[in-house]
């Protein structure tokens, strides 16, 4: 059975080309700095939204028109929908794809039934992973919908819901395995509080430690090799998310001792909602060696919250790949596009579309870094900013043999210190607009 008669596998043809259903710019196998293009992004579909997303709203029901759901929460259709899923990527020409446990089954009324409701869907994924060549780049629980998670997971004051959410990670942790899967995903939920009044903030802290710590424990216990990662988001469902942002995350993880076992997930959205920019958060992750994989999306400058626009924003990617190119890609990550079409956006062909444009943008976005970088435009003016440091005594500051009381021998013999020089700003923003 087909599920999308009427639309190819997506050729790439080329920035001339006028074909809606190509690429323009992402062509697998072009070299990007000694990459092909599919080992540099590492693309990957997320499952919730693409193929569970409802376009539903707090204002209305969902809008989305889904030929091939029945409606029912039933195994079969779970089961039918992997195959939709399947065909879609193989034609978008995705090499991944991401899920939680609750997207791809029906959660059961027990948690024996739901996890064989997971293990009689991930029969059919692995069949479809065998069949396409697709691969799970990182699965992840979902410890938020459920009403047992009102007041959290691992962060819950109740100790059986922590114990529910842990033997749920367990499980997921275990089909990714089965599945090849290349990471694990924590992203909080509803770790967090709304108040601090009915909040022991320490306690929920040591308790969220407490539970990675486990999930460490039990990848060794099974031999899961995957990379974990840790998504952080400052806001939306709680108040205030634990994960806030990467140096929130980083600092977490450091306190915890789980330094070695966790590199991050950052999103765009996420960022922009903790006040950073995407480059900001990439930067900040990447330079302690602890960016992981990405999920692409975009907010919206007008909207408060995690809107999860597909990127299609030129400046955004370039700046995205200027900082993944310099740490040599993503791998064992990727870009996984946390997205959703909008709710206007309802037919099957708007998911191509919606792809089909995220993958170009980044494309675009690499060969514009990667020019920027052959020029060594922003290499070589922040080299030069710097060099104050290379030698005399900027060298012995960050060699540590200064001390504040050779600094003020050096400024006393001195007088006057050497002229500042401009930063030049505009002249570099005009320059990038020139490779755009
Ligand atoms: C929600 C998060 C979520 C994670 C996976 O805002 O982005 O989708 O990526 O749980
Ligand atoms: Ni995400
Ligand atoms: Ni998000």
């Amino acid at each position: 059975m087909e599920y999308f008669p009427e639309v190819p596998v997506i050729p790439y043809e080329g920035p001339k080309s006028k074909n809606k259903l190509a690429y323009k710019h992402y062509n697998p196998e072009e070299v990007i700095e000694g990459q092909t293009m599919k080992d540099l992004f590492r693309f990957a579909v997320a499952y919730w939204h693409t193929f569970r997303g409802t376009g539903g709203d707090p204002f209305g029901p969902g809008t989305m028109v889904r030929p091939w759901d029945d409606g029912t929460d039933s195994v079969s259709n779970a089961q039918k929908r992997v195959e939709v899923a399947f065909e879609f990527m193989s034609k978008l020409g995705v090499p991944y794809y991401c899920f939680h446990d609750r997207d791809v089954a029906p959660e059961g009324a027990t948690l024996a039934e739901s996890n064989e409701n997971l293990d009689a869907v991930a029969k059919v994924l692995k069949e479809q992973q065998e069949k396409t060549g697709i691969k799970l780049l990182w699965g992840t629980a979902n410890l938020f919908s459920h009403p047992r998670y009102m007041h959290g997971a691992a962060t819950s004051p109740n100790a059986d819901v922590f114990a529910y959410a842990a033997s749920q990670v367990k499980k997921v942790m275990e089909v990714t395995m089965e599945l090849g899967g290349e990471n694990y995903v924590f992203w909080g939920g509803r770790e967090g509080y709304q108040n601090l009044y009915n909040t022991d903030m320490q306690r929920e802290l040591s308790h969220l430690a407490r539970f990675m710590h486990m999930a460490v424990d039990h990848a060794k216990a099974i031999g899961f090799k995957g990379q974990f990662l840790f998504e952080p988001k400052p806001k939306e469902p709680t108040k205030h998310q634990y994960d806030f942002d990467a140096a929130a995350c980083l600092n977490f993880i450091r306190a915890h001792d789980l330094w070695d076992y966790i590199k991050l997930n950052i999103e765009t959205n996420h960022a922009t909602l903790a006040g950073h920019t995407m480059m900001h958060e990439l930067e900040y992750a990447s330079i302690q060696g602890k960016l992981g994989s990405i999920d692409a999306n975009t907010g919206d400058m007008l909207l408060g919250w995690d809107t999860d626009q597909f990127p299609t924003d030129i400046y955004l990617t370039t700046q995205c790949m200027l900082v993944i190119l310099d740490q040599k890609g993503l791998a064992p990550g990727g870009v996984n596009f946390d997205a959703k079409v909008r709710r206007e956006s309802f037919e099957p062909i708007d998911l191509f579309y919606a792809h089909i444009g995220g993958m170009d943008a980044f494309a675009r976005g690499a060969k514009i870094a990667a020019a920027i970088r052959k020029d060594r435009v922003l290499a070589d003016f922040v080299s030069q900013r710097y060099d104050s440091y290379n030698s005399g005594i900027g060298q012995q500051i960050e060699n540590g043999t200064a001390t504040f009381e050779t600094l003020e021998q050096y400024v006393l013999q001195k007088v006057e210190i050497t002229p500042n020089k401009s930063g030049r700003q505009e002249l570099i923003e005009n320059i990038i607009n020139d490779y755009l």
